[in-house]
């Protein structure tokens, strides 16, 4: 039986790295699983504690996040969508009050997350991990803590497999050697899921490229190009007339493309995968009505009731299930 898991962090409405490395990932997954696959997916706002930020932001941060999910194509009646801080069971040691944290808690905070999102995979069984690249390494540690544990207590938890998406990587428009990223200084390093199509628009026309004249794709020496020429591969990979099955035979059908046409045609592509989401998102956060409340009700106790299987289990190996 499988187990999918996966989070993001509540810092901001998701960017195209994080849909292409993981989000499109998780719905496609969603879609094609078997029907005794469970399959979880968090927001994981214990993680993000680590980012300072006023109270508002992080309460409406939350609330954009779901409505994202829900906007992208995560259907609650089949994965279990939830907050991680709602259904966590004992406080990780970087959840202590705000007003505590001092420069070092912050540290620890960051030193922490791989043992807060290790407990979070292995709490939930979870048999596969769909993340990006960057994530990489913190999946080796999670198999390492079961391994440890499973070796002194006797199996009891599972070690996961990564599920590296094929989007390993999106760039930083305006520093392509970077990742994209939420907290970049510079918001037109990266194109969010509910940017407009001129905003869209705008991103790409000011995203570094080269002055090689016409489009290829060699990472190397042309990783402003071969960035865009990933993001337009990856974001038309599930449609069905696309015809180019690599970056190289797409950039070849584009080559004789000035930059200038080359940045258009890759602003309508994105622009016409995110419409539909944009749109979506738009009715949900504006829903005045109990939406959100209601996925985040489900989802955190459906989440709990998946935690408690696995705590019991623990219990049981450790010895801590004394019968009084
Ligand atoms: N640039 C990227 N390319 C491919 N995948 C990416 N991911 C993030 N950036 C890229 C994947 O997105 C998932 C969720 O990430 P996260 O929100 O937990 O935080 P992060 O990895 O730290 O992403 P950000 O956007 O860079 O956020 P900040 O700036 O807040 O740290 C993960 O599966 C990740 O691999």
């Amino acid at each position: 039986l499988q187990t999918i898991f996966s989070g993001i962090q509540p810092t901001g409405v998701p960017h195209l790295g994080n849909y292409l490395g993981a989000l499109q990932q998780w719905v496609k997954l969603q879609n094609g699983a078997a029907p005794d696959t469970t399959l979880l997916y968090s927001i994981v706002d214990l993680h993000a504690i680590t980012v300072r930020e006023n109270l508002a932001h992080r309460r409406r941060w939350k609330r954009e996040m779901l409505a994202t999910l829900l906007a992208i194509g995560l259907d609650p009646n089949r994965s279990i969508v939830y907050c991680q801080s709602e259904s966590k069971l004992g406080l990780p040691d970087n959840a202590d009050p705000l007003d505590e944290l001092s420069t070092m808690k912050l540290k620890a905070g960051l030193f922490n997350y791989p043992v807060l999102q290790a407990a979070d995979i292995l709490l939930h069984r979870a048999t596969h991990v769909p993340v990006g690249q960057d994530q990489q390494q913190h999946l080796e540690f999670a198999r390492r803590c079961a391994n440890s544990f499973n070796s002194h207590y006797g199996r009891t938890l599972i070690p996961p497999q990564t599920l590296l998406s094929p989007a390993k990587r999106i760039m930083s428009l305006d520093r392509p050697s970077l990742k994209m990223s939420k907290s970049h200084a510079n918001p037109s390093s990266r194109i969010l899921l509910t940017d407009s199509k001129s905003a869209i628009a705008k991103k790409i026309r000011a995203a570094v490229t080269d002055s090689t004249s016409g489009v290829s794709y060699d990472t190397i020496n042309r990783p402003g190009v071969s960035n865009l020429v990933d993001i337009m591969f990856h974001i038309t990979s599930s449609e069905s007339d696309t015809v180019a099955t690599t970056q190289h035979d797409l950039a070849h059908d584009l080559q004789d493309l000035s930059m200038r046409a080359f940045k258009e045609r890759v602003t309508d592509a994105i622009d016409s995968h995110l419409a539909p989401m944009r749109d979506r998102y738009e009715a949900i956060i504006t829903d005045r009505g109990s939406l959100l409340a209601d996925v985040a009700a489900v989802g955190r106790e459906k989440a709990t009731a998946s935690a408690a299987v696995t705590m019991e289990r623990v219990r049981e190996a450790v010895g801590l299930d004394t019968p009084w």
